[in-house]
């Protein structure tokens, strides 16, 4: 073992420089891919999927085996963020989703691969799947995001059935929430319950998916970050892949997970690229009204398959996946807790 990290710690610090390392395509794995943090040479996990929240871990399950059982990383982040869409149990995101002010439950998702080909919809109802739907958009149409009756249309045509979202239960919520409609979110709880996948698969390739029904109680026709590409999330293949969960407004208002793949391509490590983003956002906001019930955070991983989550408030946590340690929770480092 000692052998072997000398072996490509040599290596990789000498002579051959670590693009030259990224073409051992024909290497065991243990020998194929180091990354470079903090001058340590590390060999490179992959396949590697991280995933946001709790409901992240029966995602990534099923993700994996998608991608065990030779699946493309598109098929297995749709087949995995499908779980949570389809769970009247979890509250935001698909299928159970709490609806807007006007008890509609409308749905945002997207989803990218490694050659940045991206398909989006938002403002959707009465679709249960938006990621596939979003899949199809990047599949089937010359365009990358439809919204709202055209998605619909669209969906419809594509063989996705109409069916109705508010489960008796968000109904039951919703008019509980008329009573004195004050939008409000409650963080970390009701609102900030997005899933978003990352992806690096067993080819070094990153994607990406993201869904949500978004905030709850929103006013009719709000489109959050996620369906975004740039905001919710973001991917280059060169570099890494970036995804948030949050409040959507504050991540539009900066970009959020565009920005953190681009200081990861300056050579930030996901965890000080997530960091500088939150605090971007926290820099931006403390004097604005959403200061109050601002929380935003953000998975990212680079292509060596280091990761990290960051958020600007405690309570975020993510799930991850990989040969080494299985499919575990990860708490999210932050920069400030519920009381300041
Ligand atoms: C939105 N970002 O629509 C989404 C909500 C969310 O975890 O993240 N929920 O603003």
């Amino acid at each position: 073992m000692a052998h072997r990290r000398d072996f490509i710690k040599k290596a990789a610090l000498g002579t051959i420089g670590i693009s030259t390392i990224y073409g051992y395509a024909n290497k065991p794995d243990e020998e194929k891919f180091v990354s470079k943090i903090d001058n340590v040479l590390k060999p490179q996990k992959r396949p590697l999927i991280i995933s946001t929240w709790n409901h992240g871990l029966p995602a990534n399950e099923e993700a994996w085996k998608y991608l065990k059982s030779g699946k493309s990383a598109l098929d297995a982040i749709e087949a995995g963020v499908k779980i949570p869409e389809g769970d009247p149990e979890v509250r935001t995101v698909g299928y159970g989703g709490l609806p807007d002010r006007e008890g509609k439950v409308t749905l945002d998702a997207c989803i990218m691969d490694h050659n940045s080909n991206c398909g989006s919809v938002s403002f959707l109802q009465g679709i249960k799947h938006p990621i596939s739907v979003a899949k199809k958009v990047l599949q089937k149409t010359p365009h990358v995001m439809l919204t709202g009756s055209g998605a619909k249309q669209f969906a419809l045509s594509q063989g996705f059935k109409d069916e109705n979202l508010l489960t008796p239960q968000s109904e039951k919520d919703w008019k509980k929430w008329l009573e004195e409609s004050k939008y409000k979110p409650v963080i970390n709880i009701e609102n900030h319950d997005t899933i978003s996948m990352l992806m690096l698969d067993e080819d070094g390739n990153l994607a990406g998916g993201c869904t949500t029904s978004g905030a709850a109680w929103k006013m009719h026709g709000r489109v959050g970050d996620s369906p975004i590409i740039g905001a919710g999330l973001f991917l280059d293949n060169e570099v890494g892949a970036a995804a948030a969960t949050g409040l959507g407004e504050a991540v539009i208002r900066t970009a959020g997970s565009a920005m953190v793949v681009e200081l990861m391509r300056q050579g930030k490590t996901p965890m000080e690229a997530c960091k500088e983003i939150v605090e971007r956002i926290y820099n931006k906001h403390k004097n604005h009204k959403d200061m109050e019930y601002l929380q935003v955070g953000f998975i990212a991983v680079n292509k060596n398959g280091d990761y990290a989550g960051y958020s600007l408030r405690s309570g975020f946590n993510y799930a991850v996946y990989d040969k080494e340690n299985g499919n575990r929770m990860e708490d999210a480092n932050f920069k400030m807790s519920w009381d300041n």
